[in-house]
């Protein structure tokens, strides 16, 4: 970073605090992950100077020979890793592949059927503070009040009500599996589009340790900075006979120039994704959280659902008489990252929450086993035991450091 360190000292040292940062805590926030250095580089690239407004081989810029070979590059390994018929690589982010897919399908105030945010859903599947929720007639779906897990009858006892013109399956919070065959047959028995975002799980499904919702969805969108550990942005799937539709949508519909950096970023992630390595790795993400969660049960938590099928795990803090805003505070006092998270009817509003929720990506990525999620869950329990002791809290976080100091960010690059 010698430029930066010289042309902008401020930049440059927040920088290196954030490098610090990610060092020397325990990163549980399930959206996030430490991406590859190839993808680093990649997304860091003079790429970045680049216009190329359009698609491969068919732009409104000259000079677009190498970033044409990028964006081909990127779509035909996504097509690959996913066995889609159509990819689109161009969306900036999860939100506007989902926002492509509204556009390509539905009208103004059209009725969707998603899941509820408290529930598992996420803001762009018709929350009313967010474009879906204020341009469509949005009806939700929830959890089963025992189990906490889906409850395709009462799905389908919505869908055959509300006559919805897509159902979004894929969820924010949900740790368990999601079932997309039943999706299809819902959408089937009322006239709907299936779309599932699988944002969270797109590095389990690539894995091969989650069910794949492409062979039933008509539009499959995506991040692909999660599990799937690539660069911030996303990509939309989606079958052949909309392909057109999404292309046209994406680009002139709600974007201009693609960035094109990040796309070479997202074909380097996509090919690491093919690898027998990632599959290895997709592979302990769900054993670390599974084991995460059995061990937080044993220091008295209680795990929303009883468990995990994947790589996140919501707790419900009610019994241990804190909230998930407070817990969240004082784990970050210990050294550890988490994010407040409602729980399935939860009383407690979205700023203050009963839970919160943890994910395994990020601290399988450093190189970290069962044999540490049985500590990192000891930590969890003694913060927030001494959650009105900051001497405790700075003890936790010593020991923290300790365990991190053994685990660098890019695994990769120690070895080298
Ligand atoms: N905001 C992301 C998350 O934390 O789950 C989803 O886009």
């Amino acid at each position: 970073m010698k430029n930066i360190q010289k042309i902008d000292p401020h930049v440059y040292l927040l920088i290196k605090n954030e490098i610090k940062r990610q060092q020397d805590n325990l990163e549980l926030i399930a959206s996030e992950n430490f991406t590859h250095p190839a993808v680093l580089e990649a997304q860091g690239s003079v790429l970045t100077n680049k216009y190329a407004e359009g698609y491969p081989d068919a732009r409104w810029y000259g000079g677009c020979v190498n970033v044409d070979t990028a964006e081909s590059l990127a779509i035909e390994r996504a097509k690959k890793l996913f066995n889609a018929e159509h990819v689109n690589v161009q969306a900036h982010s999860g939100t506007q592949a989902n926002m492509a897919v509204y556009f390509a399908t539905l009208k103004f105030q059209d009725t969707i059927l998603a899941m509820d945010l408290s529930c598992g859903g996420h803001l762009t599947h018709g929350h009313p503070y967010n474009f879906s929720g204020m341009f469509y007639n949005v009806v939700t779906y929830g959890v089963d009040k025992k189990s906490e897990v889906l409850d395709y009858g009462q799905i389908l006892d919505l869908a055959k009500r509300y006559k919805p013109k897509l159902i979004l399956a894929g969820a924010s919070a949900y740790p368990r599996k999601i079932d997309f065959k039943e999706f299809r047959k819902i959408c089937d028995k009322v006239g709907a589009y299936l779309f599932v975002d699988m944002a969270h799980i797109a590095g389990l499904v690539a894995g091969k340790v989650h069910p794949s919702p492409v062979p039933y969805a008509d539009f499959v969108t995506s991040t692909t900075h999660k599990t799937l550990r690539g660069p911030r942005g996303g990509f939309v799937i989606c079958k052949k006979e909309f392909a057109k539709k999404i292309d046209k949508e994406v680009f002139p519909g709600i974007q201009g120039g693609p960035l094109m950096h990040v796309i070479a970023a997202k074909a380097v992630a996509f090919r690491q994704a093919m690898s027998p390595k990632f599959r290895a790795y997709q592979r302990q993400i769900v054993k670390n959280s599974r084991e995460l969660a059995r061990a937080l049960t044993k220091y008295g938590f209680r795990i929303v659902s009883g468990g995990t099928d994947t790589h996140l795990i919501l707790v419900d803090l009610t019994e241990k008489r804190i909230t998930g805003s407070d817990a969240s505070g004082v784990l970050e006092k210990a050294g550890i990252t988490v994010n407040k998270n409602l729980i399935p009817f939860d009383k407690k509003s979205a700023a203050t929450t009963s839970g919160i929720r943890l994910g395994t990506a990020a601290l399988t990525t450093r190189g970290m086993k069962e044999n540490h999620m049985r500590q990192v869950a000891k930590f969890i329990y003694e913060a927030i035991e001494a959650s009105d002791n900051p001497k405790e809290l700075a003890k936790i976080k010593e020991k923290v450091l300790i365990l991190n100091r053994r685990f660098s960010l890019y695994p990769e690059l120690a070895k080298s």
